[in-house]
């Protein structure tokens, strides 16, 4: 599905763009779906996302999967969250910042995936993309840049056109920001989220209540046989536990741990970076 190019450039830099690869009617139809919930339901959050046909068929749109599967190498991965928004003129930025799922943020050695919809394509009207390619390798905290607002930082990558359709494939770790735009007209900003995480260790958990009964309601109706871990609950740990458990602790966590007998000791004081 990918060439070789892509995955190098996933790898490099962190992101890859597929423009227009939602055909018009399913993206007319995921829209129409965000439209009715944007009455019913402002608050959406994706915790009750089983309640959305199309959305839930986008979660395992076969091209994504296929996508996943070459960014992923091969391994298994579990679906974490999935966000969905009609950003209408007037919507705020947002400041710098990474999504990585991780407490506290110590490396990088299991990929988390952004798959961003952008169901109506970018215009440089209601908001614009930011990224930071490369930085998905840093290991930081999710708000460590916000400081810079949206500012444009050295090498920012800025998407503001692209057609309606296209999809963003972006390392959950990589910066990014949503700078506003004035302005809005024909177009919308359909926006939809799904993240995906590698098979291979234990993630935090989407929200702190709710989530094992999200994940046990999409297998029961996205029903997969063949990817047994893609909603499968053992891919997370409550993320409330996590971060009660370094709560107020002060200075270096890692003599928290349990020795590694065979762990072999870097001849400096450097640590090295799991990457
Ligand atoms: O609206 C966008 O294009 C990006 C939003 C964003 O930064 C996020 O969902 O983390």
């Amino acid at each position: 599905m990918l060439s070789d190019e892509d995955k190098e450039q996933f790898r490099k830099l962190g992101y890859l763009i597929k423009p227009a690869i939602l055909d018009r009617e399913r993206a007319a139809a995921v829209a129409e779906e965000i439209d009715r919930y944007v009455q019913v339901e402002p608050g959406f959050d994706g915790s009750n996302i089983w309640k959305y046909d199309r959305l839930c068929e986008l979660v395992v749109d076969p091209q994504t999967l296929a996508i996943t599967d070459d960014i992923m190498g091969g391994s298994e991965f579990t679906f974490h969250h999935c966000h969905a928004a009609r950003h209408d003129p007037g919507l705020k930025g947002i400041a710098w910042h990474h999504d990585y799922e991780q407490i506290p943020q110590t490396n990088r050695s299991h990929i988390q995936l952004h798959v961003l919809h952008y169901l109506d394509g970018l215009n440089g009207t209601v908001g614009d993309l930011l990224l930071l390619p490369k930085s998905h390798r840093s290991v930081m905290r999710r708000d460590a840049m916000a400081f810079m607002g949206d500012q444009l930082l050295p090498g920012t990558v800025v998407i503001n056109d692209i057609p309606p359709g296209s999809v963003v494939f972006a390392h959950s770790a990589l910066v990014h920001a949503r700078r506003p735009q004035p302005g809005g007209g024909e177009r919308k900003r359909y926006f939809i989220d799904i993240a995906f995480m590698q098979d291979g260790v234990q993630w935090p958990s989407y929200g702190r209540e709710g989530w094992r009964e999200t994940l046990a309601k999409m297998d029961r109706k996205l029903h997969m046989p063949n990817r047994p871990k893609l909603f499968s609950e053992d891919a997370f740990f409550d993320i409330a536990d996590g971060v009660a458990r370094i709560h107020r602790r002060p200075g270096s966590l890692a003599m928290l741990l349990p020795e590694q007998p065979d762990a072999e000791r870097p001849m400096s004081g450097a640590i090295p970076i799991v990457q």
